[in-house]
């Protein structure tokens, strides 16, 4: 498997610019991509463009920009080239220019191999890089040929040798065992979450958005919980369940998901469909985008993408523009702020430092889940009484009265709730 030797610092960030993609496009992109590789602990000593219709077909750069690079040689120590190439383009633009060559899905595989903290997401991650690296171990044992069994080659660095059939059938083997552990983890998280709604209710948000965009950071002021913050790409992996604190009538459950990204590795949005589930499962999604990036329209159009894909395009949104903060001093903000409200109506814009702004934030979830709360009365005989807490717990108590018999609770609840209550009461 690649490992990234340590000493492999020194990074140039290399792209062709395609005829139909805009100036702004590409270097939004590169950009990122930079921010990619110092998550991953490089240097960004360069940046590498050419112009052209299409990749180069045997090695993605033309063959005078390969001489240019190969010319640079001893400068960087990695070239980060900011698009998927094949096995075959790695492998020659490797070999010509004599350096690592990674491509924009090998960052980003790595970064989550890096992050991957619980044996889910380490075991989802394997899967795609696994999945990734069996065509580039055959592509490089093919074009090495004999004599190239000893040369440590693109992506199969150190693995030049003898890519049988064997590998082959290791790594499918591997796959396979991983997706048995994954199956069997899904199945007890599965029933373990359907137990944890049963005890609190389904009222669930789930914060979802482009990574770095302060989900995070969201979801620790509103559930005053420890989420890892970092001002890093895929800081979060996993996703995390809390309660929204103060707890609110009815009580919802927040949820933090990995944060997504512009061509988004195919092997990941597979893998990451289970932890996304949970968003699936919402019935908010509090679509979180970050308001002081000049690129947002394009982080928010590669969410909305990746949400249809994975069928969450029904799920109810919320627009939540966080950093307003960090865009431009206070007039800048100002006029931001004007333009995101005529644009996007609905929108929430704030930001995560600001306490107000996060106690609107509060109150604009915990109204969503209000809106179609009822009135009822119920009532609890005073046998029952240990099950007041309950009705407090799950409904706003408007009024209280009480008779020989029991209490009289006048309550705002979901029909739901309601419903339920007054079923447990009647069983007394
Ligand atoms: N100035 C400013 N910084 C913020 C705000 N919200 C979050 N940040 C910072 O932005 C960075 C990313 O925040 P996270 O909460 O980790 O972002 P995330 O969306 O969870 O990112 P991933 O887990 O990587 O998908 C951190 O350095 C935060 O401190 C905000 O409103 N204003
Ligand atoms: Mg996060």
């Amino acid at each position: 498997m690649h490992n990234i030797d340590q000493k492999l610092k020194r990074a140039i960030v290399a792209a062709v610019q395609l005829s139909g993609v805009s100036d702004l496009e590409f270097d939004a992109s590169l950009i990122e991509l930079r921010q990619l590789a110092k998550t991953l602990g490089f240097e960004v000593v360069g940046r590498f463009t050419q112009k052209r219709a299409r990749f180069d077909s045997a090695a993605y750069f033309g063959l005078g920009k390969r001489a240019e690079l190969r010319g640079m040689q001893g400068s960087a120590d990695v070239i980060l080239v900011d698009h998927e190439i094949s096995p075959s383009q790695a492998y020659n633009l490797e070999k010509e220019v004599g350096c690592e060559v990674m491509d924009r899905t090998m960052v980003i595989l790595e970064i989550f191999h890096r992050h991957a903290r619980s044996r889910a997401a380490r075991a989802q991650v394997e899967i795609a890089r696994l999945a990734y690296m069996a065509p580039r171990l055959r592509e490089a044992a093919k074009l090495a040929g004999p004599q190239g069994r000893q040369r440590s080659g693109v992506g199969g660095r150190g693995a030049g040798e003898a890519h049988s059939e064997l590998d082959r059938r290791k790594i499918r083997d591997r796959i396979a065992e991983l997706q048995k552990e994954l199956d069997a983890m899904d199945l007890e998280r599965r029933t373990q979450r359907t137990r944890r709604q049963e005890r609190q209710g389904l009222a669930r948000v789930a914060l979802v958005g482009y990574t770095n965009a302060g989900k995070s950071t969201l979801m620790r002021a509103l559930t005053g919980s420890e989420a890892l913050v970092a001002d890093k790409l895929f800081a979060t992996l996993d996703t995390t369940v809390r309660a929204l604190h103060p707890q609110s009538v009815p009580p919802v459950l927040v949820s933090d998901t990995v944060g997504f990204i512009k061509n988004l590795p195919h092997g990941l949005v597979a893998s990451f469909k289970s932890t996304l589930d949970e968003a699936l499962e919402a019935s908010l999604l509090a679509h979180v985008v970050d308001a002081s990036d000049p690129g947002f329209e394009r982080q928010l159009a590669v969410t909305d993408q990746v949400l249809d894909e994975i069928g969450a395009k029904a799920v109810p949104r919320l627009l939540i523009f966080n950093k307003i903060d960090r865009a431009g001093d206070e007039s800048g903000q100002g006029e931001r702020e004007a333009a995101l409200r005529a644009q996007y109506p609905a929108c929430l814009v704030m930001s995560a430092r600001r306490e107000g702004d996060i106690a609107k934030l509060h109150e604009a979830i915990a109204a969503f889940f209000q809106r179609d709360l009822v009135e009822a009365e119920l009532f609890l005989p005073w046998a029952a009484q240990k099950l007041r807490g309950e009705v407090f717990a799950t409904c706003k108590v408007l009024e209280e009265r009480a008779d020989g018999e029991g209490a009289f609770l006048r309550v705002r609840g979901d029909p739901e709730t309601v419903k339920r209550l007054r079923e447990l009461f009647g069983r007394v």
